[in-house]
């Protein structure tokens, strides 16, 4: 094993299990339509996705949040989708919709899927990356990211975003062989695709599973925490060094054994998730980050305050990473989050 230099970014020094007595901050979706210059950009791309493969833009829209809130880092712009894109399963972004695919539902149009060309058709994005690793200030720390194999297959086999997933749910639960090799894919794809993210310059990784929480325990241990793992040990092989930061949203009590069962670095705390468990159960193996209501972000004055105030006070005895429990939502004001960043920076020893 090779000795990996002690990070100085508070970031990642946050992710090797410092303790910090001003945390880390970033938020989820720091870049988007909440701010007029994204607007701005977003208005100037046909698609969603010509804004994420352009990479003058994503580049662009990356910087955006750090220029205004000096955020501790940056993450790239893209999004969860452009791997089944990538993989020949085209993905739409219709106007206030959400994304639309054709759905994938049985073994012919899983077999269909295809890795030739798939890094090729990523090439903007790890592009972006790579001026992403000068572009943003030194103290700052780039996070590559993907979504987690479940959350992406979701998607893929509901054609779209879903409540209750019962076209993902009927393959997993009915066709678990087929389902298993959608997984597989995703698993091979995704490592591939976060290996190469860090080989143009992100410093840590963080793996979206946003519906983690709509599985049983059972299938969330097939589904959601063994490909993690399958993810988590390829990074650890191949890039050593690298921090994972997992976020299986709405796993509730089972954070924990996610936790135990995919060897990540660091877990990102939904809204609902208790601190004062999560500090017991979870701080001692690995970092939390978490977890402010985004709407305390829209409502702002001393709700916010009380909001950020609750969660330094129980978590940042122990390696913390701030951010929201989930994306920053649209109405969010953007003089809110310049409140948020100085209220979690005012803090000191
Ligand atoms: O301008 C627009 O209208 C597009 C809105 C938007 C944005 C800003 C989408 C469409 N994606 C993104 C960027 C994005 N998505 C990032 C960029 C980096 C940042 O955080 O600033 C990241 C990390 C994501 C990840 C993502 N995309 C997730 C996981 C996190 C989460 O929010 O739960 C998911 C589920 C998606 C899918 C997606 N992308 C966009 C939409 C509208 C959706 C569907 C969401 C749903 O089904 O509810």
């Amino acid at each position: 094993m090779t000795q990996q230099p002690s990070p100085t970014k508070s970031f990642l020094r946050a992710l090797a299990g410092e303790s910090l007595p001003t945390p880390p901050c970033w938020l989820m979706r720091q870049a988007g339509r909440y701010l007029p210059e994204y607007r701005e950009i977003r208005s100037k791309a046909k698609g969603f996705l010509d804004l994420c493969y352009t990479p003058d833009w994503a580049t662009e829209v990356t910087l955006q949040p750090l220029r205004r809130y000096g955020f501790d880092a940056a993450i790239l712009f893209s999004d969860i989708l452009v791997v089944p894109d990538a993989l020949g399963q085209p993905v739409r972004f219709q106007e206030g919709e959400g994304p639309a695919l054709t759905p994938v539902r049985d073994d012919r149009q899983i077999a269909a899927l295809t890795l030739d060309g798939f890094q090729d058709r990523l090439r903007p994005v790890f592009e972006t990356v790579s001026r992403l690793k000068t572009a943003i200030p030194t103290e700052t720390a780039l996070i590559g990211f993907s979504g987690a194999p479940w959350t992406v297959a979701t998607y893929m086999v509901e054609g779209g975003g879903s409540k209750e997933f019962l076209a993902a749910k009927a393959l997993a639960y009915g066709q678990p062989a087929s389902f298993q090799r959608l997984i597989d894919l995703l698993v091979e794809a995704t490592g591939d695709y976060l290996v190469t993210q860090i080989d143009h310059g992100a410093e840590a990784i963080q793996i979206f599973d946003s519906w983690a929480g709509a599985l049983p325990e059972d299938a969330f241990d097939r589904w959601v925490i063994e490909p993690t793992r399958r993810l988590v040990e390829k990074i650890k092989t191949e890039r050593p060094g690298i921090p994972v930061i997992g976020f299986p949203r709405g796993a509730g009590a089972l954070y924990k054994r996610f936790v135990e069962g995919t060897g990540v670095d660091a877990v990102s705390l939904d809204t609902s998730v208790p601190l004062d468990w999560a500090v017991a159960e979870l701080q001692p193996r690995v970092t939390l980050q978490g977890n402010l209501d985004p709407v305390l972000l829209v409502t702002g004055g001393e709700a916010l305050d009380r909001g950020v105030d609750r969660i330094l006070a129980a978590c940042r005895q122990g390696p913390f990473i701030f951010n929201l429990g989930h994306g920053i939502l649209q109405t969010t004001p953007p003089d809110n989050v310049a409140r948020l960043v100085d209220r979690v920076r005012r803090v000191r020893g």
